[in-house]
């Protein structure tokens, strides 16, 4: 880490030349200032290929910079000039590796050869393409096919992913983990429960009519910038933006567009969110059924003056099930104890609810500070809730907008990258291809943890990420990885995942998406899903970061051909030679939503597929939209009931110079820091309160009673605007603090947004 450490408030807005600056620095350092504006330029455009960074909504009719600051950086970060050196594993062992930070893994650059791990030199050695394929076959044929995971990070496209999960299957398997199980997972669970559909029911238009936006836990200005311009737009039109977080984030506050030359030359800003409301970590229960209440409380009172309802009787008596338990529920709630969960007062709820009244409709967003709780899915029918009350779902201007992570993790859900044998057309597949498909459950992310500890986990594969990083537990996640008999990572970049390996270990070099990807038959297209659930098309643009480089399909092929007995149903060979085939294959699994995928796909943008909730189609047990009451307010269900006055609850977050765990640099401008990761942000009066200064060094240690020591250390104290008895701090640096049974019921997402931890002075550095 050369650069200095300096942290200080940042008044700048998100955008503006800040932002500039920052993908000019990234341009510059990847060698890549002169083809990387040009690059950019097809970034999200049909004929183009798909930002590699989030999955926020590509329009039907791009701009001309269809791309944001952190969308720059992540493809800079994957056209790097910079290469693995040849002798490099020659100079560096696996073990000395462990010693560098993530960021250093990652900064040597692109992987060019296929490696297979010599446990006796302790070093990674190429090997061919064949001799990796039939090593892995015989492996694989060799175990237990139910002892085996197959992990996708959601970046995989779907043509790749369509082939990962049927390749699961023919082998003989569920286990099809995917980094969504760590992210919208109690999105999926959450929502079919309440309006019969898994995935956001709102389109791009719907900013543009809508007069209300209601925010939970999400962090736009770093994590999914493009979507600043539709909020842009709306607050230029007037609508209340309200947002729930405990954290000021400037995405949410102010903005200004860097595409626009007026905006940056004058300097002019627009304000985002009207009103904010730092809610503490795991309040949003408490708030939203405060807000609930003060809806109810409100229409009783215009019943009572004879004024227009507060809320949407009609629809509520027509569409939906259960209001009459959740509206008991949300009138019996005690104020006092909705305003000290939540940490808002209640005149800011009510407000709240006033504003909302009078809204004709409402959008509501949100993100990981919802998802990632033990209350996760019950924090996502709660928002579905408030939004029911009012009739806002399936109407123009209104619906429910969870922002996915990863750019194509919606659609690996949508062609079987599942571990829920039930969301897969398996009689088809068995028809399709011939076979006995398996039907019990697979493993979740937290299930393979759990099985690698156990060793009943013998194998594990894994289509890109960096899955020791992102899960909880590190500490007994890498003691127990050794005693894998298999581990094949399929990458673009050196990561941690790549240093902790099994029995026998390969690490495979793929394409990226931006690549020109030549195959028999041309140049090939690949196709993902946004958050919006439309399927688009990505073509690559630049040359292919080394001549032995595989694509992702490719990869996949090669494996599935040396381990699966041949079968005339499945032609991989002519799959990789033409996706086209592969679109094909889906379209025959997947009639409904593909209809005439390989057409569709490339006329336009591509299309969005089919969602029943959108036209009030409830595909629910009771045909109706639900009502869901929450069972308590509680956070912790596990860990003391109690509150203890030294015990904080950890949020963990990104800063604007990371993707997950690639880390781009050690700054996060928006906060005000620069030239380090290692920081805690604290409320002051609780930090003064534990006899913490500004600046001083502190160790976390988890503060459960399960007999496992977690701590980690070497965090600066910073004071920040953040409420009483929360604390923030970056991930994956605070993995190790994380339980591995700390997660979300029913959906398993492991609760990263509230870790009790307590703090331990240190010596300063
Ligand atoms: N540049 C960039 N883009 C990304 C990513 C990246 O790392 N870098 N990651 C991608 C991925 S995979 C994902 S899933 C998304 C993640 O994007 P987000 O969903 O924005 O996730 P986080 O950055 O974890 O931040 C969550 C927000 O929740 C707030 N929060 C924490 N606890 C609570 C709470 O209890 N209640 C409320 N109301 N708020 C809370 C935090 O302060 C923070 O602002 O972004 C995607 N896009
Ligand atoms: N404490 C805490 N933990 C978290 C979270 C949190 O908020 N807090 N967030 C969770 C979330 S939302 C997620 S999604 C997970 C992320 O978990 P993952 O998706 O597993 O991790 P990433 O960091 O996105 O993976 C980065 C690696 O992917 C590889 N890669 C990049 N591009 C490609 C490609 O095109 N093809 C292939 N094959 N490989 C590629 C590179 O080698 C790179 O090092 O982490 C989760 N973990
Ligand atoms: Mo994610």
């Amino acid at each position: 880490m050369s650069e200095k450490i300096r942290i200080r408030p940042y008044t700048g807005p998100a955008g503006g030349w800040g932002s500039l600056r920052s993908v000019e620095s990234v341009l510059t350092k990847q060698q890549r200032l002169a083809t990387g504006n040009a690059t950019l330029l097809r970034q999200n455009k049909p004929e183009g290929y798909s930002c590699v960074s989030c999955s926020w909504a590509k329009p039907d009719e791009a701009a001309t910079f269809e791309y944001c600051e952190n969308g720059a950086k992540a493809t800079a970060w994957e056209i790097t000039r910079r290469r693995v050196p040849d002798d490099f594993f020659a100079r560096h062992t696996v073990s000395e590796l462990r010693g560098w930070t993530d960021h250093d893994l990652e900064a040597e650059g692109r992987l060019l050869r296929p490696m297979r791990l010599d446990h006796a030199s302790d070093r990674w050695v190429p090997v061919s393409w064949e001799a990796a394929f039939r090593e892995i076959g015989a492996e694989l044929r060799a175990l237990e096919p139910r002892s085996t995971v197959f992990y996708a990070s959601g970046r995989a496209s779907l043509e790749t992913s369509y082939m990962w999960g049927l390749f699961a299957r023919l082998y003989g398997h569920n286990n099809l983990p995917d980094s969504s199980n760590m992210c919208h997972e109690s999105t999926s669970v959450g929502l079919p429960e309440s309006i019969g559909a898994p995935v956001g029911t709102i389109l791009l238009e719907d900013f543009k009519r809508t007069e209300l936006i209601l925010s939970f836990g999400q962090n736009v200005g770093t994590n999914s910038p493009r979507m600043l311009h539709p909020l842009q737009e709306a607050a230029k039109r007037g609508v209340p933006m309200i947002t729930f977080n405990p954290l000021r984030e400037r995405g949410w506050e102010r903005f200004t567009n860097p595409q626009s030359p007026r905006e940056m030359l004058t300097r002019s800003e627009t304000r985002i969110s009207s009103h904010y409301h730092q809610v503490k970590a795991g309040g949003d229960i408490a708030a939203i059924l405060g807000i609930c209440k003060a809806l109810l409380e409100g229409d009783d009172a215009a019943a009572a003056a004879g004024t227009a309802p507060w809320i949407d009787h009609a629809f509520i008596a027509e569409h939906t099930h259960g209001f009459g338990a959740f509206a008991a529920a949300a009138r019996a709630a005690d104020w006092a104890a909705l305003e000290a969960r939540s940490g808002l007062g209640r005149a800011a709820l009510a407000e709240t609810a006033a504003i909302y009244a009078r809204s004709g409709s409402a959008i509501a967003v949100y993100g990981m500070g919802l998802t990632q709780h033990r209350t996760g899915v019950e924090n996502v029918r709660m928002v579905v809730n408030l939004l029911l009350l009012r009739g806002n779902i399936g109407k123009p201007g209104a619906g429910v907008l969870p922002v996915r992570g990863h750019s194509n993790v919606q659609g690996q859900r949508t062609v079987g990258i599942s571990e829920k044998p039930e969301l897969v057309p398996l009689d088809r597949l068995a028809e399709q291809y011939g076979f006995t498909p398996p039907r019990e459950s697979g493993l979740n992310t937290v299930e393979a943890c759990e099985g690698i500890i156990a060793g009943t986990v013998r194998a594990f594969l894994s289509l890109g990420g960096n899955f020791i990083r992102a899960v909880p537990e590190t500490a007994a996640m890498e003691e127990a990885w050794p005693r894998l008999r298999l581990t094949v990572q399929i990458s673009t970049k050196l990561n941690r995942s790549h240093l902790v390996n099994g029995e026998v270990a390969y690490l495979l070099p793929c394409l990226g998406r931006i690549e020109v990807d030549e195959q028999a038959a041309g140049p090939q297209s690949v196709t993902c899903e946004d958050t919006m659930t439309k399927i688009h098309p990505s073509r690559g643009q630049v040359a292919p970061a080394g001549p032995e480089l595989r694509s992702e399909p490719a990869i996949v092929a090669g494996i599935a051909q040396a381990t699966l007995p041949p079968n005339p149903r499945l032609p991989w060979a002519d799959w990789v030679a033409d996706y086209g085939r592969v679109r094909d294959a889906i379209e025959a699994t997947y009639p409904e939503t593909f209809a005439g995928f390989n057409t569709r796909v490339f006329e336009g943008s591509g299309f969005h597929r089919p969602l029943p909730a959108r036209q009030r189609e409830w595909k629910t047990e009771t045909g109706k939209a639900n009502f869901l009451t929450p069972a308590s307010l509680e956070e912790n269900p596990d860990t003391a009931v109690a509150p203890q006055p030294d015990v904080l609850q950890l949020i963990t977050i990104r800063s604007n110079d990371q993707f997950n765990t690639t880390i781009y640099g050690y700054d996060d401008r928006f906060r005000g820091v620069s030239g380090t990761r290692m920081v805690l942000f604290m409320n002051a009066g609780d930090a003064a309160r534990l006899g913490l200064a500004d600046g001083a060094a502190v160790a976390l240690a988890t503060a459960v009673e399960d007999g496992i020591p977690r701590r980690v250390e070497g965090f600066r104290v910073t004071y920040y605007d953040i409420p009483a008895g929360c604390c923030a701090a970056y991930y994956p640096e605070c993995n190790p603090l994380i339980p591995l049974w700390h997660h979300a019921e029913h959906s398993k997402v492991p609760a990263a947004k509230s870790i009790p931890v307590r703090l331990q002075a240190m010596a300063a550095a």
